[in-house]
């Protein structure tokens, strides 16, 4: 067995968009992301504590998608390690050379056992970083890219698949025999990448940190003052899993933007993986408040390596249906024992 490329993190993603000025106005002018290149057709984006060139890019096309997530690996040699893993995995596997996207080196592109894009690359080009440029920071600045999250129908085989990539497992949603959800990483946060269970493969969404909550709050104050509050899906609120505090957007062709902050440490090797109850209705939302329907419902389409729509399955449980309606099972911990007591369909 050929060991696997060591992946040091979640590293940029690329967005099919369907009309760049939409999408320069969110994430631009709304969300304040800095912009290291432009050309027809593609846009390049890189939050204010970021040096490599982008961990943004969007590109024009005909239908919403998910082109590529890209991490990065400790050195040009685990670029080689991982096109030697993957041509044992019987997955498409390709170099592809300098250039291929603007400001990344050599790389190596799969579609991977779960059916998404996924590039690794060592070299990019470095820009300015923007952390004490404060005259240019927006209020609700974006720190840096945080994690993906990606929807499949198979959460077990899924986390299986990224712990043998050296993934570490911080926290899962599960019941006595299903695994619905799962935090993984390589960097030594909550994840780089999350699991969740549902119709699958599709990209559930892109989360930047920011460095505090206030950031986030503002940006739910700017969105209401420019009459686009429909842009707000879920939140602001804490996050049972991962403690953070987030708020969910959809940008103008429905991908779902997190905004992500105060998750914890998980370096340690011996960092203990959090169980969530799939009961315990403050695994999503700590306050207890329901998540809205299209957050477990909608996702974006995922793209092959030749740009093709890849099909989707069902999984063989629902979270949104073992919690009931939304969320509506709680779980109170102390009350009759550990495990706590049903409290039933909640309204
Ligand atoms: O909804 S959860 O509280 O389970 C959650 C969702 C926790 C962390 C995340 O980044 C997320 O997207
Ligand atoms: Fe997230």
């Amino acid at each position: 067995m050929t060991n696997p490329p060591d992946v040091i993190r979640s590293a940029y993603a690329e967005l099919v968009v369907t009309d760049l000025a939409a999408a320069r106005w969110f994430y631009v002018d709304v969300l304040g992301l800095i912009v290291t290149a432009e050309e027809p057709g593609a846009l390049y984006l890189r939050a204010c504590e970021e040096y490599l060139h982008h961990s943004l890019v969007l590109r024009k096309g005909d239908a919403p998608a998910l082109a590529a997530l890209a991490y990065r690996v400790r050195g040009p040699r685990e670029v080689d390690a991982a096109e030697r893993y993957y041509a044992e995995h019987d997955v498409p596997v390709r170099r592809v050379p300098a250039g291929t996207t603007r400001g990344i080196g050599e790389a190596v592109r799969i579609q991977d056992p779960l059916g998404f894009p996924v590039e690794f690359f060592y070299h990019a080009e470095h820009t300015e970083r923007f952390t004490q440029h404060y005259h240019l920071h927006r209020a609700n600045a974006l720190a840096r890219l945080d994690h993906f999250n990606v929807v499949v129908p198979d959460v077990r085989t899924a986390r299986n698949y990224y712990t043998a990539l050296g993934f570490g497992v911080s926290e899962t949603i599960e019941d006595e025999d299903h695994l619905y959800a799962a935090w993984l990483y390589r960097k030594q946060t909550v994840h780089d990448i999350a699991l969740t269970g549902g119709d699958g493969p599709r990209l559930h969404h892109i989360a930047f940190a920011t460095q505090e909550r206030s950031q986030i709050l503002h940006t739910c104050d700017v969105l209401g003052a420019l009459r686009r509050e429909h842009h707000i899906e879920r939140g602001p609120g804490r996050h049972g899993v991962s403690n953070a505090f987030y708020l969910y957007l959809r940008d103008p062709d429905g991908h779902r933007i997190e905004i992500y902050t105060s998750d914890y440490y998980t370096g340690d090797p011996d960092n203990p993986t959090i169980r969530w109850d799939v009961r315990d209705n403050r695994r999503r939302s700590f306050w207890g408040h329901q998540v809205v329907p299209s957050w477990y419902a909608e996702a974006s389409t995922v793209l092959d390596l030749d740009g093709r729509p890849v099909p989707i399955t069902a999984p063989a449980k629902r979270e949104s249906v073992a919690s009931i309606g939304a969320d509506g099972f709680g779980v109170v911990p102390g009350e009759n024992g550990a495990e706590g007591v049903k409290l039933g369909h909640q309204v």
